[in-house]
């Protein structure tokens, strides 16, 4: 069980590196590595002193050395997991690492299970559980900064805002249990009038909370961006111009790219996730279907669409269907290529046929019009996302999901306060209470406890 034996895993990435690190947590930490460790100034009074670092060498059963380390001990409760903790830095290879991993553990410390250590600075008290969840974030974050907003959530934000809004939660609820428990002393009416505004302000909160978690979602992952259109307008050569690397094939027969390609680029700080896709029309080709069917999805998965037209041939009925798959909401920018050759199809067509949406011309063949695009595509993430993540905020799924969960319900409770008795807004009222408090750990089971820490990598 966390929390009542040593634990000990390497935390640092497998593989040849300056440093490795191997981590002990629990109350036989000092006495486990002190077995195996030799200071080389030797053991002075008061040793080992805590959050102090000692030079010296670990060494086998037989007395043999092993590598020459540096080793911190630090005292709980100024730790990572609020426990004793001892941390190895060794000359990483993994041979090393994991031969001092194995002497630790001979000397009765247990390997830690993925997140281990972070479930126990969760079970310690020293985070909640949707900072816990934002140490994953940071290790898995792909921009700066989505490595930014994981870290401003670590520190608590995220939780700050779920507890503000569970104050508010309670102290409505408050009111309507002393209204329900006393109604000879107070108003019901004026307990509703007041309670209708208030209702208000807290569902204002949670869509701000999931609007930014879009924010947050986009720098962490990327703005899914995904290029659509018929065959051979020339999406693939729009990937590779916008990675500028010759990612993918491009060629002159129709239907040559068959699955989806990705790669990642960064447009004026925002970080892309780019999408090539198989070309869209009718066939009996199986395989060809089955690109298809995975590029639409794609564009109904993407953020922002890059429909690709070839300006050289007239607006087709194929392309109408293609523009039929923009998704309410979704940022929209027409790329109408091959502007190199007789053009049958003009900008201002375009236009008049999508008000609203910006069109930008290029011959991607000669590396023209795609300054413009780009610019373009910032100004519309600019306008979708706000400079520099303002309000974002990084959400897992479940994090997310319940506070979806948590408007629902007040928005069932907001529904029902003119012709419901208050003991229907009051449950509902304590659903969304309870769902908030889920993202916290405050209302939350052992075993979504254990699926959020198995996702942990080992050493976490
Ligand atoms: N003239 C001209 N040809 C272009 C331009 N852009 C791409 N092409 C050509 O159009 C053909 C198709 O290009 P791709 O980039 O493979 O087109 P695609 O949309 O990915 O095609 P599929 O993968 O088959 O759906 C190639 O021969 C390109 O060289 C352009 O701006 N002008
Ligand atoms: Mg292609």
């Amino acid at each position: 069980m966390p929390g009542e034996d040593t634990i000990a895993a390497i935390s640092t990435p497998a593989g040849e590196g300056g440093i490795g690190i191997v981590r002990v947590s629990g109350d036989k930490a000092f006495s486990l590595v002190d077995q195996i460790f030799i200071p080389h100034r030797g053991k002075k009074k008061g040793y080992p002193l805590s959050h102090h670092l000692y030079h010296g060498h670990i060494i086998n059963e037989q007395g043999e050395i092993i590598d020459e380390v540096l080793v911190s001990f630090m005292r709980s409760p100024h730790t990572y997991t609020c426990e004793d903790t001892v941390e190895v830095n060794c000359h990483s290879g993994i041979f090393t690492l994991r031969l001092i991993l194995s002497l630790i553990l001979k000397k009765g410390a247990r390997l830690a299970e993925p997140g281990e250590f972070t479930r126990r600075a969760f079970l310690n008290g020293r985070i909640d559980l949707s900072q816990a969840e934002n140490v994953l974030r940071i290790i898995q974050a792909r921009s700066e900064e989505g490595v930014k907003l994981a870290a401003l959530n670590v520190t608590g934000y995220l939780s700050e805002e779920i507890a503000s809004l569970r104050n508010s939660i309670m102290d409505n609820l408050a009111q309507i249990e002393a209204v329900l428990d006393f109604p000879e002393d107070l108003e019901c009416d004026s307990t509703e009038t007041q309670l209708k505004p208030n209702l208000e302000i807290m569902i204002n909160q949670v869509k701000d909370l999931l609007e930014g978690a879009e924010r947050g979602r986009a720098y962490q992952e990327g703005i899914k961006t995904a290029i659509i259109g018929k065959p051979n307008v020339g999406k693939s050569s729009l990937l590779n111009a916008l990675l500028k690397q010759q990612r993918a094939i491009v060629h002159e027969v129709p239907g040559t790219t068959r699955d989806l390609l990705e790669g990642y680029l960064n447009l004026g700080g925002y970080p892309i996730q780019i999408i090539d896709t198989a070309g869209i029309r009718q066939t009996v080709d199986p395989v060809e279907q089955e690109g298809i069917s995975r590029s639409k999805n794609a564009a109904e998965k993407a953020q922002l669409l890059l429909i690709v037209l070839d300006g050289s041939t007239p607006w087709e009925a194929e392309d109408e269907a293609i523009t039929r798959l923009i998704r309410e909401g979704q940022a929209v920018i027409m790329v109408l290529n091959k502007s190199d050759l007789p053009l049958r199809t003009t900008v201002k067509e375009v236009e008049e046929r999508f008000p609203g949406i910006p069109v930008v011309s290029t011959a991607i063949v000669k590396n023209e019009g795609i300054r413009q695009l780009e610019e373009e595509m910032i100004k519309l993430l600019d306008r979708k996302l706000g400079h520099g993540g303002e309000n974002a905020a990084l959400l897992s799924l479940r994090q997310e999901e319940a506070i979806k969960g948590a408007l629902r319900h007040l928005e069932k409770a907001a529904d029902q306060i003119d012709t419901q008795p208050l003991e229907l807004v009051s449950l509902e009222l304590h659903g969304a209470w309870q769902k908030l408090g889920e993202i916290t750990g405050d209302t939350v089971s052992d075993e979504l406890l254990d699926r959020i820490f198995s996702q942990f990598c080992l050493g976490k």
